[in-house]
């Protein structure tokens, strides 16, 4: 079964890596999805979140990395997966995270979404926290993949602090 893992990754962080290495030993395959969106600034180009997140799972050969336009259900059919998996940290996830599920839901009735729930450890993490603390001088070394601190320094002028 072939799941896809749809997100912003803006950039991807422990969590997010956490999630796709637990996937991957769930399903057969697991395709992380980035989101071209126009009406999001990022950070970090599409190409460079695709670059990023290769590098981070390349010690997972089950995992795939590709973009994607448009719906993510009709993405998924494209690519021929039969699930969505997406992850939950909190109360306020879940509120969001299901509206999500039953909208897609409507829109084909083939693609199941699966929720993990976050590992304990990174409850709090999300690719905002980890800007935000960035933006302001502090540490994200222990948030991110190294070579995404690094990326994420470089990208507010600053050496890792
Ligand atoms: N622990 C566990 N899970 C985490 C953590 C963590 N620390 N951090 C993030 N996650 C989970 C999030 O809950 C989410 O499930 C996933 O990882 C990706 O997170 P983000 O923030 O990178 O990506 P999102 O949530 O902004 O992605 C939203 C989509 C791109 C999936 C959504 O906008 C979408 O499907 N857009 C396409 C249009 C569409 O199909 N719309 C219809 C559905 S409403």
């Amino acid at each position: 079964m072939i799941a896809i893992y749809p997100g912003s990754f803006d950039p991807i962080t422990l969590g997010h890596l956490d999630l796709i290495q637990r996937g991957s030993r769930l399903f057969d395959g697991v395709i992380v999805a980035v989101l071209r969106n126009p009406n999001k600034m990022p950070l970090f180009t599409v190409q460079q979140r695709i670059d990023q997140i290769r590098l981070t799972t390349k010690h997972l050969p089950n995992v795939e990395v590709d973009s994607f336009d448009g719906l993510t259900v009709n993405y998924a059919q494209m690519r021929q997966a039969q699930v969505l998996l997406r992850g939950l940290r909190a109360v306020s996830d879940f509120e969001i995270e299901l509206q999500m599920a039953h909208t897609n839901k409507t829109l084909s009735t083939q693609i199941e979404t699966v929720f993990l729930a976050t590992s304990n450890e990174y409850s709090f993490l999300s690719s905002s926290v980890v800007k935000e603390i960035a933006k302001f001088g502090g540490s994200v070394d222990h948030l991110v993949p190294p070579h995404i601190a690094l990326d994420i320094y470089q990208c507010y002028n600053q050496n890792s602090p």
